[in-house]
């Protein structure tokens, strides 16, 4: 059978496993064929003291045109961090010129964690960011994500019924699922996944913190997605994957988890 084919547009950080660096050889390892779309090209992720930027905007029409040019279609979308309001226009025409029958768009919004906006995002491009999850079929936000997509504040000790709430008022922003990501109670962490009814994928919470891992999370989420498995099978996989790559993984590593070890293993 033919390899499905994704589209994963996202940033290029040269060091720092996020992104690009972590979408590309984990959708390949499962077997998906994996085209990018590059938005920029850093020198590390912006969690590091400080980082160079050259912006790819420009170069994305271009692209567009060669790829209508060959008739290149994609049977799925994988959306990651963008970084600026004016890619999203772009993302939206790529779908509506790339996109195969059916294809699904799944935008993980990557914006903020921990109750903060990342560096170098503001009000105005979560305002852009809630429209563009209109066109997503899966959305997997973060809590703080979630919570600013919706405009609530954000609860450092949420309780469940705060964040089914969250997932409600997503719902009504999108018709996506939404996938609430790095949800944590009585010692465990997981996602909520609400589509009209609401489960939640659990697992023993790790004692350590990395950076890139909502990207892997993603990223294995959808290559078993464009594999046919059930979204909430997907969600248990990709949590069971992130946990691997942390235990590979030094304490105090700010490079990304080691997923190579992970994918070593095999399935
Ligand atoms: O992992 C998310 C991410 C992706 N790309 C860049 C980032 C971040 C998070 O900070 O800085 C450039």
């Amino acid at each position: 059978m033919k390899p499905k084919r994704i589209l994963s547009m996202q940033d290029l950080s040269c060091v720092g496993q996020c992104s690009l660096t972590v979408a590309l050889p984990i959708l390949s390892h499962y077997g998906v064929e994996t085209c990018v779309l590059p938005t920029a090209v850093l020198s590390n992720h912006t969690q590091f003291r400080s980082w160079s930027y050259l912006d790819l905007t420009e170069e994305i029409p271009a692209i567009f045109a060669h790829w209508q040019e060959s008739g290149i279609l994609f049977d799925g979308f994988l959306l990651g961090y963008l970084g600026k309001k004016s890619l999203m226009s772009l993302a939206e025409e790529c779908f509506d010129r790339f996109g195969a029958p059916n294809s699904p768009v799944i935008i993980d919004p990557v914006f903020a964690d921990e109750g903060k906006l990342y560096s170098g995002f503001d009000l105005e491009y979560v305002q852009a960011m809630a429209q563009l999850i209109t066109r997503a079929d899966i959305i997997d936000p973060n809590v703080t994500e979630a919570c600013f997509l919706t405009s609530t504040p954000y609860d450092p000790n949420y309780d469940k019924i705060f964040v089914e709430e969250l997932a409600h008022k997503l719902s009504r922003l999108t018709n996506a699922t939404v996938v609430i990501t790095g949800v944590e109670f009585d010692g465990k962490i997981g996602e909520l996944i609400f589509d009209g009814k609401t489960e939640y994928v659990m697992l023993p919470k790790l004692p350590a913190k990395y950076h890139g891992t909502g990207d892997i999370f993603s990223s294995v989420m959808s290559a078993h997605y464009l594999g046919g498995k059930r979204l909430s099978e997907c969600c248990l996989l990709a949590g069971q994957f992130v946990a691997d790559c942390m235990r590979a993984t030094p304490a105090d590593h700010p490079y990304g988890v080691c997923f190579e070890t992970r994918l070593k293993q095999g399935d």
